[in-house]
């Protein structure tokens, strides 16, 4: 079977945890390495969990580098009211038993793309971008080296941290500023598409159903999450953002996309983090980025518990 090369960028965070087993468990994804970001919280306390949940889906073969602090202009922004104060809270899970690997994730990200075949990797941010703005600053070369990005942020319509933005952006605008203007391909995975992506009670029965072992891990996660918004969003459902970037990487049928520019504003008096697609027609001529559009709801579920299926 012909598998897709990903490194995974991000700050776990209860989507970003679902995010993790899917690519550790659907086949197609061959998961070269997680790398971590300051974010949904601390980077200490994300890298740990990324690690626990590596642990949990018996992935220990998988190295975790660690990445930046904090964003390259901006204090630190967590989000704690939505993912509590370890970043995973409600859910028990397993201590890593290996240790955190040496080497600062920017670094690793440029050897492993530099390393490998060109046009080979797919580099999948669920996180604020600093490790890749830097990376893309560091080593120039990685940008025509990756095959594509595809990147959980933006909104082109409604926010969340702020009316027009999104929280990923709106933590590292000058990264995503950075990132949002390289022109490798990049699929901008936002809001528009993962409010799609509600873990309602039938789909969390039937990820749980999927593997026994980790049901209590799943409904752990999804019942905290689901109240989260509930309390602070007015959502029945959460919306289960970041595994649906690796959904695109194996399956890109499941999600219509369409192509325009995009930019993120970095000095709005309202709307400083906000991601400005061109959906104008006559706009999309020669670019190399996308908007997600519309999710195949039934066939995304239907991934994740297949892939949950697979970890023994
Ligand atoms: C989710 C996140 C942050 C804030 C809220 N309200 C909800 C995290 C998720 O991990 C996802 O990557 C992205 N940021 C969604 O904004
Ligand atoms: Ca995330």
């Amino acid at each position: 079977m012909a598998t897709e090369k990903i490194i995974l960028d991000c700050d776990p965070g209860h989507d970003d945890a679902v995010a993790i087993l899917l690519a550790v468990g659907d086949p197609r994804i061959d998961l070269l390495g997680v790398t971590t970001i300051g974010g949904n919280q601390s980077l200490d306390k994300v890298t740990y969990n990324a690690r626990a949940m590596l642990e949990l889906a018996g992935a220990t073969d998988i190295p975790v580098h660690a990445g930046c602090v904090r964003p390259l202009v901006r204090k630190l922004q967590t989000a704690a009211y939505i993912h509590g104060e370890t970043g995973l809270d409600g859910v028990d899970l397993p201590e890593p038993s290996r240790p955190l690997d040496d080497g600062h994730a920017v670094s690793w990200i440029i050897d492993t793309i530099m390393n490998n075949e060109p046009q080979t990797i797919t580099v999948v941010p669920t996180g604020p971008l600093t490790n890749i703005a830097l990376a893309a600053r560091l080593e120039p070369c990685i940008v025509h080296r990756v095959k594509q990005v595809v990147l959980m942020g933006g909104a082109y319509n409604t926010g969340n941290s702020s009316p027009c933005t999104e929280f990923n952006i709106q933590c590292d605008p000058e990264a995503a500023h950075i990132v949002f203007n390289e022109d490798w391909p990049l699929t901008m995975i936002g809001l528009d598409l993962t409010h799609q992506a509600l873990c309602t009670h039938e789909y969390q029965q039937m990820i749980a159903d999927a593997n026994p072992r980790l049901a209590p891990a799943l409904n752990g996660l999804m019942d905290y999450f689901r109240l989260s918004y509930q309390d602070e969003e007015a959502f029945l459902d959460p919306p289960t953002h970041d595994p649906c970037a690796v959904a695109y990487v194996i399956d890109p049928s499941l999600i219509t996309t369409r192509k325009c520019k995009i930019d993120v504003e970095l000095s709005g008096a309202l709307t400083t983090g906000m991601t400005v697609a061109d959906l104008r027609a006559q706009a999309a001529n020669d670019c190399t980025s996308q908007v997600a559009v519309k999710l195949d709801v039934d066939g995304f579920w239907k991934l994740i518990a297949s892939a949950v299926s697979n970890l023994h």
